[in-house]
């Protein structure tokens, strides 16, 4: 591997400097992505056809030259090869025509076939593999448990994720049924990922700060453990975001990286978690709407505040839509031309 500062500050080893890479790189902000996704019928058709996933995988690296790409594909691909299809409504977002309710529509469900079902992700990581030929790192990733389970009961994003919740408090071995059935294909899924070439995995739990700390203990960490402890083929991230609460319990989990979003201070982290971890965060992503200047002072503090060793500079949640290439630039040259020394 040319660049794999990635994986060696995943593994806690001396870096020159942090790598660089941002969730959701690969489909958001290039007009590059654009113009594939446009020239296809819809996200579904693109994830599905490895050729152009891969492609699309790759932009990142070569237009913005970060240090790790991540396979282009969603967390939803897991929903669906268990029996619930997903359609992806322009501009609304996820929308699941079947949802679950009730013991017998999980009963319904199967554990997902890797390769069976999710065989078009595998031959897209393949792919992306050889395009990057050694360039950096490939993240493979997947949903946690409970940020699948959410859309699974509601059908789609929610606002209060009421429908969910309610589940938990009126028949909480039904969600154990589900969470169980979600993490036994995902656990399928990651360690398929990780033979297909994926060099790191990360796990969303992107609705994580929704939870009250017992039902987080409850509901999602044991789940994303079980996952962790499954996999020791690669390194893995966890990132769950908004759960600045279970920073202790994620410490815990059998994983290399945590990540942190922006409302979690990367020295109160470093406290919590404690020496043995590499944390990865947190750029507010709305500090990349901010001039050339503001973002390189803001990068800048946030490089120092972690200190240049075992950490993964990333900002603290997906890139947002409407943010300038150019600024994604300014943030990742800056990151590149900051020395450990610098704040010495
Ligand atoms: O963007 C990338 O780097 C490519 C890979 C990628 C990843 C890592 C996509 C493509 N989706 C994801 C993860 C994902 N998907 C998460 C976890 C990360 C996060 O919190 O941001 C979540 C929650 C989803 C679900 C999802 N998929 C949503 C959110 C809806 C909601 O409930 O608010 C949406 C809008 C999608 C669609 C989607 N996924 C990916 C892309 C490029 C798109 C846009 C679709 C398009 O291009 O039409």
């Amino acid at each position: 591997m040319k660049n794999d500062l990635l994986l060696r500050a995943a593994r806690g080893e001396q870096v020159e400097r942090p790598p660089v890479w941002l969730m959701r790189q690969a489909g958001r902000i290039l007009p590059e992505y654009r113009a594939v996704r446009d020239s296809l019928k819809d996200f579904i058709e693109l994830v599905k056809t490895p050729q152009r996933a891969a492609e699309v995988t790759i932009q990142p690296v070569d237009i913005l030259d970060v240090d790790a790409a991540i396979i282009f594909s969603d967390i939803l691909v897991i929903p669906e090869a268990m029996g619930l299809p997903y359609e992806m409504v322009e501009k609304r977002g996820p929308f699941f025509p079947k949802t679950v309710g009730n013991e017998a529509d999980i009963r319904r469900l199967k554990v997902a076939d890797a390769e069976a079902d999710l065989g078009y992700v595998m031959e897209a990581i393949r792919l992306s593999k050889q395009a990057l030929a050694g360039r950096v790192p490939l993240i493979g990733f997947a949903g946690a448990p409970f940020t699948i389970f959410t859309y699974m009961v509601e059908g789609g994003g929610s606002k209060t994720f009421s429908k969910a919740r309610k589940m938990m408090y009126q028949s909480p071995e039904i969600c154990h049924l589900l969470l169980q059935k979600i993490t036994d294909s995902t656990i399928l899924y990651l360690k398929a990922q990780a033979k297909a070439g994926a060099d790191l995995i990360q796990i969303f739990d992107s609705w994580a700060g929704i939870l009250p700390p017992a039902h987080y203990s409850e509901f999602s960490l044991p789940y994303i453990a079980q996952i962790c402890a499954s996999i020791s083929e690669v390194p893995k991230t966890v990132f769950a975001k908004g759960a600045f609460f279970a920073r202790k319990e994620l410490a815990q989990i059998k994983c290399e990286v945590i990540g942190l979003d922006w409302n979690m201070s990367p020295q109160e982290s470093r406290g919590l978690v404690g020496e043995n971890k590499t944390l990865q965060g947190n750029l507010d992503p709305c500090a990349l709407y901010g001039s050339d200047a503001s973002i390189r002072k803001e990068t800048r503090a946030m490089l120092q505040a972690f200190g240049g060793q075992r950490h993964i500079a990333n900002l603290g949640h997906g890139v947002y839509p409407d943010t300038e290439p150019d600024k994604v630039r300014c943030f990742i040259e800056t990151v590149k031309e900051w020395k450990n020394s610098e704040e010495f």
